[in-house]
């Protein structure tokens, strides 16, 4: 008969509920102190956020026991997102938990990780920590329901991970669901084990868990760039300050998102929403290169480089940054089509990365589209009729436009006032000129397709003065 992990551990450890108890000890208190090595508190918020504006590309990845069941749980198909068949198939506790002595995902290596990341691009890596099924991806004192205490694999996958990107000079951070815990009696969402949420010492479960989980993973695991907080339900502005302090006491240099239930240090878009035009603060888009976050067998509807190259600019130009997602199988494998087509994307960033990493805002805005007057959406809003022939991102006295459609007429540049000085296409060595003509008061970019293949190329057009004038 198979054990479950509760009972498995209460076995082996009688003291069990008082080891829970204790954990509370290595809650944070105000005595807490900054952690020894890490990034000193930075002196302005610009600062702060400096790496997170010059990077715009990161990897975020979902991985956890929900891998093994992969989307299906007793041989009937779980629908919506693989992370959630807990949820969606209303698991019990004792079930679920036992998925933990079947995780072994021998494949796993993180340098190899970590290297597609970068071969993608991409300038920083977040990965769950504990998703809502309470499962912790490290070795956690605080609750044995962890992929060393309670798996065969006995590896900290986010140690191997952290201990990787420091090597690879890549920015790592954590997800953490802070207000749901399936797995917790008092955390959020459990509702067909627990009964409904009103009635639990929820508290207790931030005290006793998540704000010393949280503090584990500030405290062992190197620079943290980020905490990615998720689904603040029940989450009061006083319980959201609580996770606030220990990030800012334990290390004052890493972000925290728009997701904890109280203002972060940017603001995270709905998933997979890109806003129709620029927005003026920090945001970042959580995207989903299939449909799902955690691995599904029977998901393979995989983003083309190109979309994601549209996606990426389309991000950029507004101001945003572009987290984008990979879910990994059980054997520790982040599926091949997924690798090789952000493995594309990083071949076309190297060329045109400029246009992209540490690039602002369009001064434009007229290439995003317009609501229609007539048209409703879903919604009953008016509907944004997008256009895509290209996004503009800048850098000071450069102009980058990124062309999406090869425009055989030439490119109607946007009106605006400054001289150009020069124009050429970024990745071409010699920077042959491209002809400028006024036709009309409106000046055209002759524009030639860089290589038979190219779906996707960007103009760079060098102008008198830091900034747009229109
Ligand atoms: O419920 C989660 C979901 O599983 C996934 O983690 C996403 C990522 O943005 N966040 C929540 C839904 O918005």
């Amino acid at each position: 008969m198979k054990t479950t992990v509760r009972s498995w551990f209460c076995r082996i450890c009688p003291l069990f509920p008082a080891f829970i108890f204790m954990a509370g000890a290595v809650a944070p208190s105000a005595a807490m102190a900054q952690v020894a090595g890490m990034p000193p508190a930075p002196k302005s918020q610009d600062e702060k956020m400096a790496w997170f504006r010059e990077a715009k590309f990161g990897l975020f990845i979902h991985w956890g026991l929900y891998a093994i069941p992969a989307g299906e749980w007793k041989g009937q198909r779980s629908p919506g997102i693989g992370e959630w068949v807990m949820h969606r198939m209303k698991i019990p506790v004792r079930e679920y938990e036992q998925l933990a002595s079947q995780f072994n995902p021998f494949k796993f290596d993180a340098e190899e990780w970590v290297k597609m990341a970068e071969d993608a691009g991409m300038k920083y890596i977040v990965i769950t920590s504990k998703h809502h099924d309470g499962f912790a991806m490290y070795r956690s004192k605080v609750s044995p329901y962890n992929v060393f205490d309670a798996t065969p694999f006995k590896r900290d996958v986010l140690k191997e991970l952290a201990d990787a990107c420091a090597k690879r000079g890549m920015q790592f951070g954590f997800y953490y669901s802070q207000a749901q815990d399936w797995h917790d009696p008092n955390g959020a969402g459990n509702t067909w084990d627990f009964g409904p949420d009103e009635k639990k010492d929820f508290d207790n479960y931030l005290r006793a868990k998540a704000e010393p989980q949280v503090t584990e993973l500030l405290t062992g695991y190197g620079p943290i760039c980020l905490i990615w907080f998720d689904t603040p339900r029940m989450m009061t502005p006083e319980r959201g300050k609580r996770f606030v302090d220990i990030v800012h006491q334990l290390q004052p240099a890493t972000l925290i998102d728009g997701r904890l239930g109280i203002q972060g240090d940017y603001h995270s878009t709905g998933d997979n929403a890109i806003p129709n035009l620029t927005r003026n603060d920090d945001w970042e888009t959580p995207a989903t290169v299939n449909h799902t976050w955690g691995f599904r067998r029977d998901d393979e509807d995989w983003k083309s480089p190109t979309e994601i190259i549209f996606k990426l600019l389309d991000i950029v130009s507004k101001g945003g940054n572009y987290l984008l997602n990979v879910g990994p199988d059980a054997d520790g494998i982040i599926p091949q089509p997924s690798v090789d087509n952000l493995r594309t994307v990083g071949r076309w960033l190297k060329v045109y990365g400029e246009a992209v990493y540490g690039a602002g805002r369009s001064p434009f805005g007229e290439e995003f589209g317009e609501f229609s007057p007539t048209q409703k959406d879903r919604n009953g809003q008016p509907l944004f009729l997008v256009r895509n022939d290209w996004r503009c991102t800048t850098k000071p006295g450069k102009l980058y436009f990124t062309l999406f459609t090869i425009p055989r007429e030439g490119l109607d540049l946007p009106a605006f006032k400054n001289p150009i000085t020069k124009a050429y296409l970024l990745g071409d060595r010699e920077k042959k000129e491209i002809t400028i003509e006024t036709i009309n008061g409106v000046r055209v970019a002759r524009v030639p397709r860089p290589g038979p293949h190219a779906t996707s190329y960007v103009l760079c057009l060098e102008i008198k003065g830091d900034t747009v004038e229109r």
